[in-house]
């Protein structure tokens, strides 16, 4: 069985560390340093007891600037190489980029993160030809201009529409609905209350039976709720496992095991730990 099929079958939510790799302003050109930090950090997140690392080398973040493909691939192929090397962790691909998933595939990772939905030239194919599980994320609009009023005329049904698309387009493609996890896209041309009405209604999206990820750390729509993003992000996190939620990408692996160790007991009425 698959590393992230095995995960999944432990039946309680999986804790998905973000491992950002960004350039290294110090080492021109070099990725030494830049490949040491992110091994340093993702070491820390599996010792903390993240279950999955997803690792990132486009910034997504709203107004962020393009990366080529070839930077991209630059950025996270050797961290991807020296963490399967190290460790035996399911590894995430957190790209939206063709040629970004056919370099990483071969080095034996477990899942393709898309924040466009398999939406972009050839990563249907590419995703098709592996046997790989991948994430679809709603997002409306694109980094640069998703968060310039974003409006909708019924939100949940409008989400769940494009799913469906999405689903759609991947069968056709040749990729089962089993290998298929979804995920709101909390943030991702969304006002704070769009934000908070997904994540309120995330149990509607249950039908469709697939496992539902949630990324809300630190995210600015907490920080409006709260100052300190870390109590918001773990509280909003419970909230979304509450409602449904398998897998939670989040920054602060070892506060968010705790949190849900606590959950957990609560759901079995006996000491989890
Ligand atoms: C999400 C994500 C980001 C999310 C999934 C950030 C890459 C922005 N957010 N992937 N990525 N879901 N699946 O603030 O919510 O972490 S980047």
């Amino acid at each position: 069985m698959s590393r992230l099929a095995a995960l999944l079958q432990l039946n309680r939510p999986l804790v998905m560390g973000i491992l950002n790799i960004t350039p290294d302003s110090f080492s021109d050109g070099g990725r030494f340093l830049e490949t040491e930090s992110a091994l340093i950090h993702a070491r820390q997140m599996l010792e903390d007891g993240a279950d999955i690392i997803d690792i990132g080398g486009e910034s997504t973040r709203p107004g962020a600037q393009q990366v080529t493909e070839d930077e991209e691939i630059n950025r996270i192929l050797p961290v991807v190489q020296a963490l399967r090397k190290e460790f035996d962790v399911a590894i995430s691909l957190d790209t939206s980029k063709a040629a970004v998933m056919n370099a990483a595939i071969p080095e034996d990772i477990d899942l393709i993160n898309d924040v466009r939905a398999l939406q972009e030239r050839g990563t249907l194919e590419v995703v098709a030809a592996s046997q790989l599980p991948v994430c679809l994320m709603h997002m409306k609009g694109e980094p640069r201009n998703m968060q310039e009023a974003p409006h909708y005329d019924n939100l949940v049904q409008e989400v769940a529409e494009f799913f469906r698309e999405r689903i759609r387009a991947c069968e056709q493609a040749g990729i089962k609905r089993e290998r298929l996890i979804l995920d709101i896209g909390f943030g991702f041309g969304k006002t704070p209350d769009h934000n908070l009405t997904l994540l309120n209604r995330l149990s509607d999206f249950g039908g469709f039976e697939m496992p539902l990820l949630v990324g809300l750390s630190r995210k600015s729509t907490i920080g409006k709720i709260v100052d300190d993003r870390l109590t918001g992000s773990l509280s909003g996190g419970l909230a979304a496992v509450s409602r449904g939620a398998r897998l939670l990408r989040v920054h602060d692996v070892a506060e968010t095991v705790a949190a849900l160790k606590v959950w957990r007991s609560i759901e079995q009425e006996q000491v989890m730990v």
